[in-house]
């Protein structure tokens, strides 16, 4: 009899060099149905009744990129009769967010603990039988790059399939939340009973769309499992998918405490910033800081040399320009006399006058100064010096005056786009910018539309879900 197993992990968890370990030669390329989503498959090099399907790398099994509608209809399906799910072992905490979710699918399921060999070189160690005991599902320690336990792997696998029986998993949500989920079973009752029952009962307390489409549930129902999502939203003060984000979170964290000894010596400096920059509580204030400098240096410091260097320079009165000693020594000794009862009585009489830079040989280079005396020297009429002068050169200069500012604004946000901190920051906005439909990937965006909207638009290429993309750049 074939046996179906379904490989899937988070995207650089290792899947591909396991496939290919697991399948060798034996691999057929196509695209899922409808997408341009790559499909792998390819048979056991062990055992040829038994294919493997490598499914698109995701973060979690939420509906908004091709590749994680693709990866929950295959697993919802009926088609796998078990999923392997490859977890990137140095990186347990991230990685389990998907192994929840799929452990909540209610299909048989296998951990693929892999990278081990970087756990070990690290100086860390993992509790393989504690963590088993609490997902419920038989976790097995891979290396695919060194090939190792890979056969233990796939005996496992195969023997998972043949018994055909969900996790066990004690993994679970706080007291409220689960008692909402059992009146969601209870009010939909034999429309969503079997294996994905609690699945689809947290996707209907969420208020997912995709799956209230998919159910096809009756008004009176639906109406009754909004009253029950509304209750927890006003208890919880926060909407529902991010209760239950927050308490999945919350429930890995106490699973990996438990479970993960990380050497004192292997943090590195990137997870110490980490810790402090994408924490709960410091997260935001820290963020205001930041946003806070970095305004103030693209506007109040470096902001305002650049923009007074265009502004009084390249379209003002310019700079002078040649041999300034001279002419310098004068304005000196004049503002020395100014200093004097005598001598500010004689300017104020206009006895005295300021140097003036052309006795000195000097003149002035700026772009309404060059222009100028070229439309003077060719003589052009007054009003085309004024239409050139006051309409077009002042007006470009108006505006390309502020460029300075932006382009410093850019480059700061750059940096901070480029050390990775604007894609912590987008963590942290997620559960906020969920309440109003939108991502935390939109929070970029947004930003940068404070300097200029047109490479705001560019930046919302980042976001996968089409929709979201368009509230994005619609707000
Ligand atoms: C590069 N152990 C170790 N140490 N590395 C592993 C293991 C493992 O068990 N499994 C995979 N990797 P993918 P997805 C790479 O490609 O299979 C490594 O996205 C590099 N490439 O070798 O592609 C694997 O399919 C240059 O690393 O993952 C690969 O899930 C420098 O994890 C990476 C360093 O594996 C992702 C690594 C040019």
């Amino acid at each position: 009899m074939a046996i179906n197993i379904a490989l899937a992990g988070n995207p650089n968890c290792g899947k591909t060099t396991m496939f290919n370990d697991l399948t060798g030669a034996n691999q057929y390329v196509g695209n899922w149905p409808g997408v341009t989503v790559e499909k792998k498959e390819g048979k056991y090099r062990g055992d040829k009744e038994v294919v493997i399907t490598d499914l698109p790398g995701v973060y979690s099994l939420s509906p908004y990129t091709p590749e994680e509608i693709v990866t929950r209809d295959y697993l919802m399906s009926g088609k796998p009769d078990v999923v392997v799910n490859l977890v990137d072992a140095t990186n347990l905490e991230r990685n389990l967010y998907l192994t929840t979710q799929i452990i909540d699918l209610g299909i048989p399921v296998v951990l693929a603990l892999n990278m081990m060999d970087l756990v070990e070189k690290n100086g860390d160690s993992i509790n393989v039988a504690e963590l088993s005991r609490h997902l419920g599902c038989p976790v097995v320690e891979t290396s695919a790059l060194k090939g190792r336990g890979m056969d233990a792997l796939m005996e496992r696998a195969i023997a998972e399939a043949k018994k055909g029986t969900a996790p066990t998993t004690e993994f679970g949500f706080g007291q409220k939340v689960e008692e909402a989920l059992a009146k969601v079973i209870d009010i939909a009752g034999a429309r969503i009973s079997g294996r994905h029952a609690r699945w689809y009962a947290i996707k209907l307390l969420e208020g997912e769309q995709l799956t209230i489409d998919k159910l096809n549930l009756p008004a009176g129902e639906l109406s009754k499992i909004a009253a029950v999502r509304e209750a927890l939203e006003d208890a919880e003060d926060d909407d529902a998918e991010s209760i239950i984000t927050n308490e999945r979170y919350d429930a890995i964290g106490d699973v990996c405490a438990e479970c993960v000894k990380k050497s004192p010596k292997a943090m590195t400096t990137t997870q110490k910033i980490d810790r402090v920059v994408t924490n709960r509580i410091l997260g935001i204030p820290i963020f205001i800081v930041i946003m806070f400098l970095v305004y103030y240096i693209s506007v109040s410091t470096v902001g305002t040399l650049v923009t007074d260097w265009a502004n009084d320079g390249l379209f003002g009165d310019g700079w002078l320009y040649t041999n300034t000693e001279a002419y310098d020594a004068a304005v000196e000794e004049f503002e020395g006399v100014l200093e004097t009862a005598e001598g500010a009585a004689a300017f104020e009489a206009g006895e005295i006058e300021e140097p003036d830079p052309a006795d000195y040989g000097l003149y002035h280079v700026g772009v309404p100064v060059v222009v100028g005396g070229w439309l003077e020297a060719v003589g052009a009429a007054p009003w085309v010096q004024s239409l050139v002068l006051d309409g077009i050169i002042a007006g470009v200069g108006a505006v390309i005056g502020f460029i300075p500012q932006l382009i410093v604004l850019f480059i700061l946000l750059g940096f901070l786009e480029g050390c990775g901190y604007m894609a912590r920051v987008a963590f942290i906005m997620d559960r906020i910018f969920r309440r109003f439909g939108l991502s935390g990937k939109s929070f970029i965006p947004m930003l940068i539309a404070s300097g200029c909207g047109v490479p705001a638009v560019m930046a919302t290429k980042t976001i996968e879900n089409e929709k979201d993309r368009r509230m994005t750049i619609m707000t």
